[in-house]
């Protein structure tokens, strides 16, 4: 198993959970660019945006259900962001699908 974040998923490396069930795991990031930085990423490897599709995208689907508890667990009260970086323009660095909760701070306007 080559992928970081399915040796995160299986316990080989450690992580500050914040919330976990039987499709997905939510975690701090290592290098956060906000006061909260939240990663969520499916229990299922899928590399990245390109891999969703009708056949594994209930997965995102239960992620999506999932974020506004999983930013409230992580103390977030006032907004928050959801980036998910695909390929190589996007500087996607783990190739293994996930999505940023920024929040804890006024964000900038124009991140897009
Ligand atoms: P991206 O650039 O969108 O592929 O984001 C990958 C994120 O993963 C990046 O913000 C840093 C984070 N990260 C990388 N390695 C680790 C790790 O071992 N533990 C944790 N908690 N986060 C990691």
């Amino acid at each position: 198993m080559d992928c970081l974040f399915c040796r995160i998923i299986a316990g080989e490396i450690p992580s500050n959970k914040v919330y976990e069930d039987e499709s997905m795991l939510a975690f701090h990031d290592i290098n956060p660019e906000a006061p909260v930085h939240v990663l969520v990423i499916p229990k299922t490897h899928i590399p990245s945006m390109d891999g969703v599709s009708a056949e594994n995208s209930a997965c995102v689907a239960k992620i999506f259900e999932k974020i506004p508890h999983i930013a409230r667990l992580a103390g977030i009260t006032n907004g928050y962001r959801v980036i998910s970086n695909c390929g190589e323009d996007a500087a996607q660095s783990v190739q293994h699908l996930h999505f940023h909760i920024l929040g804890g701070k006024k964000l900038p306007e124009h991140i897009v």
